[in-house]
């Protein structure tokens, strides 16, 4: 993408009204533009990263055996009355009214629409167990929408539904899920921690929350600093392995790691040595549950077992703050001049800085690095505007696009440009012909 055909707002000045340095920088390099309070247009460049996160998830999704579909946004009240959620769920619903009088909500989540999928297809064991899951915005009504995505009140979620015959069977469901997120956070770059968890209004006594360690995070969370060495990194993982789940699902959760709402200073103490304590500021970027016949019963979704009999399908439900991921992201990899995009999910791989715009030599080097580079599939973004050095560095900082190719008159001269990397500023000269084969085999390390 060339910068001159492209649409990049970026503001000078620093907006007042943000707090946090996510909230900053995405304003700032002109990724989102608030439409009204907690309500956000998602302009190019953060429409790309939300895209890319959501990718991710998907594949994760798809990898642990889970079917995706598409609910909408709007449903009927009358759903919402059978499970006894539509007065409970209070002033956080946002509550419509049709021409014809008949109320709809904006969903805050779908536990109630998928149950009536459920419910009205499927009648037997065999059909189980049934994970459906849907990438789909979300609205609730937060009295207080702040630090831009991250609490907004429009928002993008995954949030996915397990049907199991009895309780194990959904343990197993609800461990997958765990080890699934974990290796979804993972490949973004994030280290996020499972954290038992209160369960709120989607119910159930079984929940743990993933949170990623911020400053500016707004749980306050406890745990035993080992957990911070887990990774899967490159395991071969059997979804559909009960045992392989549990003992992943061990080993996260065996190191004291609480939120301030479960937190049991006692235990704390006595579990994890002093020297390993940590206390820390988090973002939530995702919440399991499992709450048993919780919807099933009320709505009546039933299967017949094994035996012939009529149960009640256990379910449990999962979400991952897909448009918050964007702001915890970036509060976790940023520094003075801007972001700092890990590979995974940057907007373009790799930007092209041309600091000699009017010299045809070094456009027309410019256009081959390009060329070269769409071939293999990675789209850079094409720095092309008649600006000066000054500026056009800046906004590549500003960007944060992981990798930089600079070409100008003095270093073609030489017959080398430079390739420079955003997050320590290291840099080589190499011969224009090896440049995009270079970020290749970079990226070929991460996909
Ligand atoms: C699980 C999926 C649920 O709603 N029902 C369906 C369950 N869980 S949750 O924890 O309430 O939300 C899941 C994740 O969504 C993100 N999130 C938000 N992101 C931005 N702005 C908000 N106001 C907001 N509220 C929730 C969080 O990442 C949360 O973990």
């Amino acid at each position: 993408m060339r910068m001159t055909r492209y649409f990049v707002p970026v503001l000078k000045e620093t907006p007042a009204e943000a707090q946090i340095a996510s909230h900053r920088l995405m304003l700032r390099s002109g990724m989102v533009r608030q439409a009204a309070a907690g309500i956000y247009s998602w302009m190019p460049l953060g429409y790309r990263v939300l895209k890319r996160i959501e990718d991710i998830v998907n594949q994760e999704q798809i990898r642990a055996g889970h079917i995706p579909l598409l609910m909408p946004t709007l449903q009927s009240a009358a759903l919402w009355r059978e499970s006894g959620r539509y007065e409970d769920y209070g002033e956080e619903m946002l509550r419509i009214c049709d021409r014809h009088g008949r109320d709809l909500l904006y969903g805050p989540t779908n536990e109630e629409l998928i149950t009536d999928i459920f419910r009205s297809h499927v009648n037997s064991y065999r059909d189980l167990p049934l994970t459906l899951y849907h990438v789909q915005w979300k609205f609730r009504d937060e009295i207080r929408p702040r630090y831009g995505v991250m609490r907004g009140r429009e928002f993008l979620m995954k949030d996915g539904y397990n049907f199991d015959v009895d309780k194990a069977s959904a343990i197993h469901s609800y461990n997958r899920h765990m080890v699934s997120y974990l290796r979804t956070y993972e490949r973004m770059g994030l280290k996020a921690i499972p954290m038992r968890a209160d369960t709120g209004p989607i119910g159930g006594d079984h929940s743990h929350e993933f949170l990623v360690l911020a400053d500016t995070g707004e749980s306050e969370v406890f745990f035993d600093d080992s957990i911070l060495e887990l990774s899967l990194g490159d395991r071969n993982i059997d979804y559909d392995c009960v045992q392989t789940c549990s003992a992943i699902m061990e080993e996260w959760t065996a190191p004291y790691s609480r939120t301030d709402e479960t937190h049991d200073e006692a235990l704390y103490r006595a579990s994890v040595p002093e020297g390993r304590r940590r206390q820390s500021r988090a973002i939530e970027v995702g919440q399991i549950f499992y709450f048993g016949t919780k919807y099933s019963e009320p709505m009546g979704a039933t299967v017949s077992d094994r035996d012939g009999r009529r149960v009640h399908v256990h379910m449990g439900s999962h979400g991952i703050g897909v448009s918050r991921l964007v702001g915890a992201i970036i509060e976790a990899s940023h520094d003075e001049k801007g972001i700092v995009w890990p590979e995974p999910v940057t907007p373009f791989p790799v930007g092209i800085l041309n600091l000699s715009q009017r010299d045809s030599n070094a456009e027309a080097v410019c256009q081959m690095i390009y060329g070269e580079l769409v071939k293999k599939g990675l789209e850079p973004l094409y720095d092309d505007r008649d600006e000066r050095a000054g500026a056009k560095f800046a906004t590549m900082d500003l960007i944060g696009l992981p990798w930089r190719i600079t070409v100008g008159s003095r270093s073609l001269a030489k017959g080398v440009v430079e390739l420079s990397r955003r997050s320590d500023g290291e840099s080589e000269n190499i011969v224009p012909e090896h440049a995009a084969e270079r970020i290749a085999e970079i990226y070929a390390a991460h996909f």
